[in-house]
């Protein structure tokens, strides 16, 4: 099912106050209930689809209600800008502001300032009033993207803004749009009209359709007019590749890998054939003016990441880096927001260099990188090399992880890979919240092993980032109704579930008034008995 509620939970919304506009603004959550009667609000991404009130189809051409519209129009501009950025070097704390500070359970002012020093960024076209706001930055909740729409020319329409609803259905906080071919104006159209998340894009893709696929033949003028037709339908942030430079080119010429960013190589093609300056870093100033009338946030490219250990944390990699260091500072004169796009492909043990470098020469702006992958030894499980890097980065302090599905470096992903790079990249996230002590992370892994010890079942379903396949995978070996209730699952069987054992013992020890200690002693040795008369096997035949 791509719509209706997920399983075991409810849309709720949270009513929050705006003293500053006058308005009530409603942030939503996933809401799961529990067989105890208690419940837990989850931070929740996927828009009215989820909502069993909302209709549970997706109308492609009426598109979902324009929330902010009225936002946006209320304001007036602080020093001729009308960007977060700019209200929040100006000490306005926006709806925006508001509804992330609900959402994320923080201040709103501490919003606020981690915007006006560029440590966040909200993603927030004027155009894209259809969107729920959220934050990017390494003080709030690790966030996830996931790119879909690029398939050449197979898929309509209305595959693609089911593809957007899918993702974010599992908790994708934003997703790129990177639909090269056919209709490419119109799939956007549809899928920003009906996008609750941030949109983004990389719009040197279609700069470059429009000379049919000839990097040569790109001019300033082709690429402007392509972003001035993107940001006019709402795009939210867009990767910008203005830091490969024609000089850093010849650095990637020893590299295992070469280039493997597909904006950077259409860079380096066109500053060689025509041995100039890369047009996006000549007119780098420009592009921060179009962007500051619609508040687009920059992704500043990372078109020279390494696409391999071998060539992790080299040359041309961190002197691209430099450069955007330097283009985040201009941009942050012009009111705009940005990010940094990072890798790639990095062994653990250069991981937190990188952070360190781009927090360095990027003036802490939020660093958002794809994976990293911590080996290239896995094809087909490129989801779990780089999740294992993505947690890693994360943690030392990456605000936006980029999923990998596991058909990274062999294919398309289908439906079903979208929704396993999304959960996959969720969990990476949240591990990295854990670690960072995100006010809000902890509650939903206590609440879930709560539930695990007490063997609520389908609480612990419910709990779960995939609730569909946490039940599937129970039901595989023991499908009838009593079993979810039982006190045991089939990977230890009835008779040793740690668990029970532990219950067993805490019973037995208030029971018989006795310290918890003394009754694990005596517990252990009835066990020991029990272990001894059933022939000591550890692994027992299930007989219930
Ligand atoms: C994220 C961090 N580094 C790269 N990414 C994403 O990779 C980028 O936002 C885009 O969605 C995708 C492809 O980018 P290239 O290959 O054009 O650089
Ligand atoms: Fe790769």
């Amino acid at each position: 099912m791509t719509t209706g509620p997920i399983m075991g939970s409810e849309k709720v919304y949270l009513e929050v106050e705006d003293p500053d506009f006058g308005r009530t603004l409603r942030v939503p959550q996933r809401r799961v209930g529990l067989s105890n009667g208690s419940h837990i609000d989850l931070y929740d991404t996927s828009g009215p689809y989820t909502d069993a009130a909302s209709s549970t189809t997706i109308d492609v051409h009426a598109g979902l209600a324009r929330t902010r519209e009225a936002w946006i129009n209320d304001r007036t501009p602080v020093n001729g800008a009308v960007t977060q950025l700019a209200y929040a070097k100006a000490g306005v704390i926006t709806p925006e502001m508001r509804f992330i500070a609900a959402r994320e359970g923080m201040d709103p002012d501490f919003v606020r300032s981690e915007v006006a020093i560029g440590r966040a960024v909200i993603p927030a076209n004027r155009r894209h009033p259809e969107s729920e706001p959220m934050i990017i930055g390494k003080n709030f909740l690790v966030k996830i993207n996931a790119n879909i729409g690029n398939s050449a020319v197979t898929s309509s329409v209305a595959e693609e803004v089911e593809k957007m609803v899918w993702a974010s259905r599992w908790g994708a906080d934003t997703i790129m749009d990177l639909s090269t071919g056919k209709r490419i104006h119109e799939t956007r159209e549809w899928i920003l009209r009906n996008s609750p998340v941030p949109v983004g894009t990389v719009p040197i893709y279609q700069a470059l359709e429009k000379v049919n696929g000839d990097p040569a033949e790109l001019t300033w003028e082709i690429y402007r007019d392509t972003i001035i037709e993107q940001a006019e339908q709402g795009v939210d942030y867009m990767t910008v590749h203005a830091g490969v430079l024609l000089r850093y080119v010849p650095l990637t010429a020893k590299r295992v890998t070469g280039i493997v960013s597909r904006g950077g190589s259409i860079m380096a093609a066109w500053c060689l054939a025509h041995h100039k300056e890369s047009f996006l870093y000549t007119h780098y100033e420009e592009l921060c003016e179009i962007f500051r009338e619609y508040d687009i946030t920059f992704s500043l490219g990372d078109g020279l990441r390494p696409g391999s250990i071998a060539d992790a944390n080299d040359e041309a990699q961190f002197a691209e880096l430099r450069t955007l260091g330097e283009l985040t500072h201009i941009a942050r004169e012009h009111d705009v927001q940005v990010m940094i796009e990072g890798p790639g492909h990095v062994p653990l043990h250069k991981i937190a260099e990188n952070v360190r470098l781009e927090e360095e020469l990027c003036g802490e702006a939020p660093f958002y990188t794809l994976g990293p992958l911590a080996t290239d030894i896995a094809p087909g499980y490129d989801h779990i090399t780089s999740a294992i890097g993505a947690a890693q980065i994360a943690w030392h302090g990456t605000a936006m992880l980029c999923y990998v599905t596991p058909k990274e470096h062999l294919g398309l992903p289908n439906r079903d890979d979208v929704k396993t790079g999304v959960i996959t990249y969720k969990l990476a996230a949240h591990s990295a919240d854990l670690a960072k002590g995100h006010p809000r992370a902890q509650e939903w892994d206590d609440t879930l092993s709560q539930a695990r010890f007490e063997f609520r079942w389908q609480d612990q379903f419910h709990l779960a980032l995939d609730p569909e396949t946490a039940q599937s995978f129970h039901d595989e070996t023991l499908p009838a109704e009593p079993a979810k209730t039982a006190h045991f699952c089939s990977m230890c069987g009835p008779k040793f579930c740690s668990m029970k054992i532990t219950q067993d013992v805490r019973k037995y020890a208030e029971e018989n008034g006795l310290s918890t200690v003394e009754a694990i002693e005596k517990g252990m040795q009835d066990k020991s008995e029990e272990f001894a008369d059933q022939g000591k096997r550890v692994y027992l035949p299930i007989t219930d």
